[in-house]
Protein backbone atom coordinates (compact mmCIF):
# COMPACT_ATOMS: atom_id res chain seq x y z
CA UNK A 1 0.00 0.00 0.00
CA UNK A 2 3.27 2.22 0.90
CA UNK A 3 4.58 2.05 -2.81
CA UNK A 4 0.76 2.37 -3.98
CA UNK A 5 0.28 5.53 -2.62
CA UNK A 6 4.01 6.60 -3.42
CA UNK A 7 2.80 5.78 -6.99
CA UNK A 8 -0.31 7.95 -7.66
CA UNK A 9 1.55 10.85 -5.89
CA UNK A 10 4.72 10.35 -8.53
CA UNK A 11 1.97 10.37 -11.02
CA UNK A 12 0.31 13.91 -10.29
CA UNK A 13 3.84 15.20 -9.41
CA UNK A 14 5.70 13.89 -13.01
CA UNK A 15 7.61 11.69 -10.71
CA UNK A 16 8.00 9.01 -13.11
CA UNK A 17 10.93 9.20 -16.47
CA UNK A 18 11.31 7.59 -19.79
CA UNK A 19 14.31 5.87 -20.40
CA UNK A 20 15.50 4.52 -23.62
CA UNK A 21 17.53 2.03 -24.78
CA UNK A 22 18.87 1.35 -28.28
CA UNK A 23 17.88 -1.37 -30.77
CA UNK A 24 20.68 -2.02 -33.61
CA UNK A 25 20.64 -3.54 -37.00
CA UNK A 26 22.76 -6.52 -36.30
CA UNK A 27 24.31 -6.95 -39.70
CA UNK A 28 25.52 -3.00 -39.59
CA UNK A 29 25.12 -2.40 -36.16
CA UNK A 30 23.84 0.85 -36.42
CA UNK A 31 20.63 2.39 -34.08
CA UNK A 32 17.59 2.11 -35.92
CA UNK A 33 15.29 3.15 -32.66
CA UNK A 34 14.51 2.35 -29.46
CA UNK A 35 12.35 1.01 -26.74
CA UNK A 36 11.09 2.98 -23.82
CA UNK A 37 11.58 2.03 -19.93
CA UNK A 38 9.76 3.26 -17.10
CA UNK A 39 12.16 4.36 -14.29
CA UNK A 40 10.43 5.72 -11.05
CA UNK A 41 12.86 7.37 -8.76
CA UNK A 42 10.94 8.36 -5.03
CA UNK A 43 12.31 11.06 -2.98
CA UNK A 44 12.55 8.99 0.29
CA UNK A 45 12.88 4.95 -1.36
CA UNK A 46 14.71 5.70 -4.16
CA UNK A 47 14.91 3.66 -7.41
CA UNK A 48 12.35 1.26 -7.58
CA UNK A 49 12.52 -1.02 -9.72
CA UNK A 50 9.78 -1.82 -12.57
CA UNK A 51 9.54 -5.45 -12.18
CA UNK A 52 8.60 -4.06 -8.34
CA UNK A 53 6.03 -1.33 -9.17
CA UNK A 54 4.91 -2.61 -12.39
CA UNK A 55 2.96 -5.80 -11.09
CA UNK A 56 1.70 -3.32 -8.37
CA UNK A 57 0.35 -0.69 -10.51
CA UNK A 58 -1.13 -3.40 -13.03
CA UNK A 59 -3.10 -4.77 -9.54
CA UNK A 60 -4.23 -1.55 -8.44
CA UNK A 61 -5.27 0.16 -11.57
CA UNK A 62 -2.57 2.60 -11.60
CA UNK A 63 -1.54 1.22 -14.34
CA UNK A 64 -3.64 2.87 -16.88
CA UNK A 65 -2.90 6.26 -16.33
CA UNK A 66 0.32 5.61 -16.23
CA UNK A 67 0.21 3.81 -19.37
CA UNK A 68 -1.64 6.22 -20.88
CA UNK A 69 1.37 9.10 -19.62
CA UNK A 70 3.75 6.39 -21.50
CA UNK A 71 1.80 6.65 -24.34
CA UNK A 72 1.69 10.64 -24.50
CA UNK A 73 5.48 11.15 -23.63
CA UNK A 74 6.50 8.68 -26.11
CA UNK A 75 4.63 10.31 -29.11
CA UNK A 76 5.99 13.23 -27.91
CA UNK A 77 9.15 12.12 -28.39
CA UNK A 78 8.46 10.79 -32.14
CA UNK A 79 7.21 14.16 -33.03
CA UNK A 80 10.47 15.62 -31.80
CA UNK A 81 12.52 13.18 -33.59
CA UNK A 82 10.79 13.62 -36.60
CA UNK A 83 11.09 17.82 -36.72
CA UNK A 84 14.68 16.85 -35.75
CA UNK A 85 15.33 15.02 -38.69
CA UNK A 86 14.78 11.95 -37.10
CA UNK A 87 12.16 10.46 -38.60
CA UNK A 88 13.34 7.26 -39.38
CA UNK A 89 13.52 6.35 -36.00
CA UNK A 90 11.39 3.57 -34.32
CA UNK A 91 9.96 3.61 -31.08
CA UNK A 92 8.72 0.78 -29.29
CA UNK A 93 6.04 1.24 -25.97
CA UNK A 94 5.37 -1.84 -23.67
CA UNK A 95 1.82 -2.54 -23.31
CA UNK A 96 0.02 -3.98 -20.22
CA UNK A 97 -2.70 -6.49 -20.13
CA UNK A 98 -4.78 -4.02 -18.72
CA UNK A 99 -4.40 -1.55 -21.12
CA UNK A 100 -6.16 -4.11 -24.19
CA UNK A 101 -9.79 -3.86 -22.56
CA UNK A 102 -12.72 -2.07 -24.79
CA UNK A 103 -11.55 0.55 -27.46
CA UNK A 104 -10.57 2.89 -24.76
CA UNK A 105 -6.87 2.21 -26.06
CA UNK A 106 -7.70 2.70 -29.72
CA UNK A 107 -9.63 5.89 -29.05
CA UNK A 108 -6.77 7.60 -27.42
CA UNK A 109 -3.73 6.65 -29.72
CA UNK A 110 -6.08 8.22 -32.31
CA UNK A 111 -6.38 11.29 -30.15
CA UNK A 112 -2.82 11.15 -29.64
CA UNK A 113 -2.38 10.65 -33.28
CA UNK A 114 -4.27 13.70 -34.36
CA UNK A 115 -2.39 15.93 -31.93
CA UNK A 116 1.44 14.73 -32.27
CA UNK A 117 0.66 14.19 -36.59
CA UNK A 118 3.45 11.55 -36.26
CA UNK A 119 3.89 8.33 -38.45
CA UNK A 120 1.95 5.68 -36.72
CA UNK A 121 4.39 3.08 -38.47
CA UNK A 122 7.50 4.54 -36.29
CA UNK A 123 5.13 3.63 -33.21
CA UNK A 124 5.65 -0.41 -32.30
CA UNK A 125 3.50 -1.58 -29.19
CA UNK A 126 5.03 -4.87 -27.07
CA UNK A 127 2.96 -7.25 -25.90
CA UNK A 128 3.55 -10.23 -23.79
CA UNK A 129 1.97 -13.31 -24.95
CA UNK A 130 0.52 -14.04 -21.36
CA UNK A 131 -1.62 -10.35 -21.46
CA UNK A 132 -2.53 -11.55 -25.42
CA UNK A 133 -3.68 -14.72 -24.51
CA UNK A 134 -5.76 -13.96 -21.55
CA UNK A 135 -8.77 -12.80 -24.12
CA UNK A 136 -7.59 -13.97 -27.14
CA UNK A 137 -10.75 -13.18 -29.18
CA UNK A 138 -10.41 -9.50 -28.57
CA UNK A 139 -6.82 -9.34 -28.66
CA UNK A 140 -7.21 -10.49 -32.07
CA UNK A 141 -9.70 -7.86 -32.66
CA UNK A 142 -7.75 -4.81 -31.33
CA UNK A 143 -4.50 -5.72 -32.86
CA UNK A 144 -6.18 -5.99 -36.35
CA UNK A 145 -7.36 -2.35 -35.51
CA UNK A 146 -3.88 -1.53 -34.49
CA UNK A 147 -1.98 -2.69 -37.95
CA UNK A 148 -4.63 -0.56 -39.67
CA UNK A 149 -3.57 2.11 -38.33
CA UNK A 150 -0.48 1.70 -39.07
CA UNK A 151 1.07 0.70 -35.75
CA UNK A 152 4.03 -2.31 -35.86
CA UNK A 153 3.15 -4.73 -33.31
CA UNK A 154 5.95 -6.82 -31.54
CA UNK A 155 5.83 -9.95 -29.06
CA UNK A 156 7.57 -9.03 -26.13
CA UNK A 157 9.20 -11.75 -24.09
CA UNK A 158 8.68 -14.55 -26.88
CA UNK A 159 9.66 -17.87 -25.81
CA UNK A 160 8.58 -17.47 -21.82
CA UNK A 161 4.43 -17.70 -22.55
CA UNK A 162 2.66 -21.13 -22.38
CA UNK A 163 0.97 -20.46 -26.19
CA UNK A 164 3.92 -19.07 -28.54
CA UNK A 165 3.39 -20.50 -31.15
CA UNK A 166 -0.54 -20.45 -30.88
CA UNK A 167 0.26 -16.72 -30.66
CA UNK A 168 1.35 -16.86 -33.80
CA UNK A 169 -1.41 -18.50 -35.61
CA UNK A 170 -3.93 -16.37 -34.29
CA UNK A 171 -2.59 -12.75 -34.17
CA UNK A 172 -1.18 -10.57 -36.89
CA UNK A 173 1.94 -9.09 -35.82
CA UNK A 174 5.20 -7.57 -37.38
CA UNK A 175 8.29 -8.98 -34.89
CA UNK A 176 9.15 -11.38 -32.41
CA UNK A 177 11.27 -10.02 -29.61
CA UNK A 178 12.92 -13.12 -28.24
CA UNK A 179 13.62 -12.86 -24.31
CA UNK A 180 16.98 -12.29 -22.92
CA UNK A 181 16.64 -15.86 -21.26
CA UNK A 182 17.76 -17.39 -24.09
CA UNK A 183 20.58 -14.76 -25.39
CA UNK A 184 21.65 -15.41 -21.97
CA UNK A 185 23.18 -18.57 -22.18
CA UNK A 186 23.91 -18.80 -25.64
CA UNK A 187 27.64 -19.48 -25.93
CA UNK A 188 27.23 -22.59 -23.00
CA UNK A 189 23.70 -24.07 -23.56
CA UNK A 190 23.61 -25.62 -26.64
CA UNK A 191 19.80 -25.64 -26.43
CA UNK A 192 19.68 -21.93 -26.63
CA UNK A 193 21.93 -21.68 -29.60
CA UNK A 194 19.09 -24.41 -31.03
CA UNK A 195 16.16 -22.71 -30.15
CA UNK A 196 17.75 -19.00 -31.21
CA UNK A 197 18.40 -19.91 -34.55
CA UNK A 198 15.03 -21.93 -34.73
CA UNK A 199 13.06 -19.47 -33.93
CA UNK A 200 14.57 -16.93 -35.94
CA UNK A 201 13.97 -19.40 -39.19
CA UNK A 202 10.53 -19.45 -38.02
CA UNK A 203 10.19 -15.92 -37.59
CA UNK A 204 11.64 -15.32 -41.00
CA UNK A 205 9.23 -18.01 -43.09
CA UNK A 206 6.25 -16.71 -41.74
CA UNK A 207 7.70 -13.03 -42.93
CA UNK A 208 8.18 -11.82 -39.51
CA UNK A 209 11.53 -9.99 -38.03
CA UNK A 210 13.49 -10.93 -34.85
CA UNK A 211 14.57 -8.82 -32.26
CA UNK A 212 17.35 -10.22 -29.48
CA UNK A 213 16.90 -9.04 -26.39
CA UNK A 214 19.58 -8.62 -23.44
CA UNK A 215 22.61 -9.27 -25.67
CA UNK A 216 25.83 -8.16 -23.54
CA UNK A 217 28.45 -9.96 -25.33
CA UNK A 218 30.46 -9.85 -28.78
CA UNK A 219 29.97 -13.32 -29.27
CA UNK A 220 26.48 -13.09 -28.64
CA UNK A 221 26.02 -10.56 -31.24
CA UNK A 222 28.21 -12.58 -33.81
CA UNK A 223 26.22 -15.46 -33.55
CA UNK A 224 22.58 -13.99 -33.77
CA UNK A 225 24.32 -11.77 -36.94
CA UNK A 226 25.31 -15.16 -38.41
CA UNK A 227 21.71 -16.64 -37.91
CA UNK A 228 20.65 -13.66 -39.53
CA UNK A 229 18.83 -12.35 -37.03
CA UNK A 230 17.55 -8.79 -37.84
CA UNK A 231 17.98 -6.79 -34.67
CA UNK A 232 19.57 -6.86 -31.18
CA UNK A 233 19.18 -4.57 -27.99
CA UNK A 234 21.49 -4.88 -25.23
CA UNK A 235 24.01 -3.87 -22.72
CA UNK A 236 26.20 -4.08 -25.09
CA UNK A 237 24.94 -1.73 -27.74
CA UNK A 238 23.60 0.62 -24.77
CA UNK A 239 22.12 0.33 -21.55
CA UNK A 240 18.47 2.28 -20.97
CA UNK A 241 19.53 5.83 -20.63
CA UNK A 242 16.99 9.12 -20.42
CA UNK A 243 15.74 10.32 -23.46
CA UNK A 244 18.04 14.08 -23.41
CA UNK A 245 21.27 11.66 -23.13
CA UNK A 246 20.08 9.63 -26.15
CA UNK A 247 20.13 12.28 -28.36
CA UNK A 248 23.38 13.03 -27.60
CA UNK A 249 24.41 8.93 -28.04
CA UNK A 250 22.71 8.97 -31.67
CA UNK A 251 24.92 12.05 -32.22
CA UNK A 252 28.26 9.76 -31.34
CA UNK A 253 26.90 6.83 -33.31
CA UNK A 254 25.96 8.85 -36.34
O1 LIG B 1 13.77 -1.78 -17.51
P1 LIG B 1 13.58 -3.17 -16.92
O2 LIG B 1 14.23 -4.32 -17.65
O3 LIG B 1 13.97 -3.24 -15.48
O4 LIG B 1 11.99 -3.42 -17.01
C1 LIG B 1 11.43 -4.46 -16.29
C2 LIG B 1 10.07 -4.78 -16.82
O5 LIG B 1 9.20 -3.65 -16.77
C3 LIG B 1 10.10 -5.25 -18.26
O6 LIG B 1 9.37 -6.45 -18.31
C4 LIG B 1 9.36 -4.19 -19.01
O7 LIG B 1 8.60 -4.77 -20.05
C5 LIG B 1 8.49 -3.56 -17.97
N1 LIG B 1 8.24 -2.17 -18.35
C6 LIG B 1 9.14 -1.18 -18.47
N2 LIG B 1 8.54 -0.04 -18.88
C7 LIG B 1 7.21 -0.31 -19.02
C8 LIG B 1 6.06 0.44 -19.42
O8 LIG B 1 6.13 1.61 -19.79
N3 LIG B 1 4.86 -0.21 -19.40
C9 LIG B 1 4.74 -1.51 -19.04
N4 LIG B 1 3.52 -2.06 -19.05
N5 LIG B 1 5.79 -2.26 -18.68
C10 LIG B 1 7.03 -1.68 -18.68
O1 LIG C 1 10.15 -5.17 -21.76
P1 LIG C 1 11.21 -6.11 -21.31
O2 LIG C 1 10.77 -7.13 -20.35
O3 LIG C 1 11.89 -6.77 -22.46
O4 LIG C 1 12.28 -5.17 -20.63
C1 LIG C 1 13.59 -5.14 -20.98
C2 LIG C 1 14.40 -5.18 -19.70
O5 LIG C 1 15.64 -5.80 -19.93
C3 LIG C 1 14.70 -3.79 -19.16
O6 LIG C 1 14.46 -3.80 -17.80
C4 LIG C 1 16.18 -3.60 -19.40
O7 LIG C 1 16.79 -2.82 -18.38
C5 LIG C 1 16.70 -5.03 -19.37
N1 LIG C 1 17.85 -5.21 -20.22
C6 LIG C 1 18.09 -4.62 -21.39
N2 LIG C 1 19.26 -5.05 -21.92
C7 LIG C 1 19.77 -5.93 -21.05
C8 LIG C 1 20.97 -6.72 -21.05
O8 LIG C 1 21.79 -6.70 -21.96
N3 LIG C 1 21.14 -7.54 -19.98
C9 LIG C 1 20.25 -7.60 -18.96
N4 LIG C 1 20.54 -8.43 -17.95
N5 LIG C 1 19.13 -6.88 -18.93
C10 LIG C 1 18.88 -6.06 -19.96
MN1 LIG D 1 9.68 -4.82 -23.70
NA1 LIG E 1 11.17 -8.51 -22.98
Amino acid sequence: LLLENRMWSALEREGFELHLQAQVALDTGRVIGAETLLRWHDPELGAVEPSRFIPIAEECGLILPLGDWVLSRSMQLLADWQRDGLAGMRLAVNLSARQFGGDALLSRLDQLLAQHRIDPSRMELEITETAAMRDPESTRHLLRQLRARGFKLAIDDFGTGYSSLAYLKLFSIDRIKIDRGFVKDLETNPNDAVIVAATIGLAHSLGLSVIAEGVETHAQWGFLRDKRGDEGQGFLFARPMPAREFREFLRTQA
